[in-house]
């Protein structure tokens, strides 16, 4: 990989696999939630820029960051999606227990992906400031949740390639 890449948004989005026979399940923190609709909306974009079909994807919500994992359980547990993309958002200088959301949400996202075997995406911004959040979230670091959408389109292709 190119050393000087910080930032998925600058993959090309030519080698973006086609996803429109892909179906998605996002799961969204409502917490900071001008962060993470962005997020949401970012995602579901750049889904359907690839193909993915609006009645492919579903949007389902949760308080905070910390309930995501639970979240992405329950919709792995439907079968209903080739992938989960959870998005959220952790703001450390506002948030006294941030280690600990990050870690838990961190370790239970990627549990849930091992355990269904399914690509279960971590969308979740930890920045220090509401600033940096809002950069990230559509601003000049792009935005994640199209990352975090380009992902889950990768993991699916090359779980079905494996098939
Ligand atoms: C409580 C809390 C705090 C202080 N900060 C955030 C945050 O920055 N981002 C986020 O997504 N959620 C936060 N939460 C809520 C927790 O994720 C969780 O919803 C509550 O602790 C209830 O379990």
């Amino acid at each position: 990989m190119d050393k000087k890449k910080k930032n998925l948004s600058d993959h090309d989005l030519n080698a973006v696999p086609d996803a429109s026979e892909m179906r998605f399940g996002l799961v969204v923190s409502e917490w900071n939630d001008q962060i993470t609709f962005a997020l949401r909306d970012g995602a579901i974009d750049f889904l359907k820029k690839h193909g993915a079909k609006d009645i492919h994807i579903d949007i389902h919500y949760v308080p905070g960051s910390f309930e995501l994992p639970l979240g992405a359980k329950l919709l792995s547990q439907t079968k209903r999606y080739d992938a989960v993309i959870s998005l959220g958002c952790v703001i450390q200088g506002e948030t006294r227990h941030f280690e600990f959301i990050c870690n838990a949400v961190a370790d239970g996202i990627t549990r849930v992906g091992l355990d269904y075997d399914l690509p279960v995406i971590f969308g979740v911004l930890t920045p220090n400031n509401w600033e940096q959040a809002k950069d990230r979230a559509g601003g000049k670091h792009g935005n994640k949740g199209d990352e975090a959408a380009a992902t889950a389109i990768k993991m699916v292709h090359l779980k079905n390639s494996l098939k």
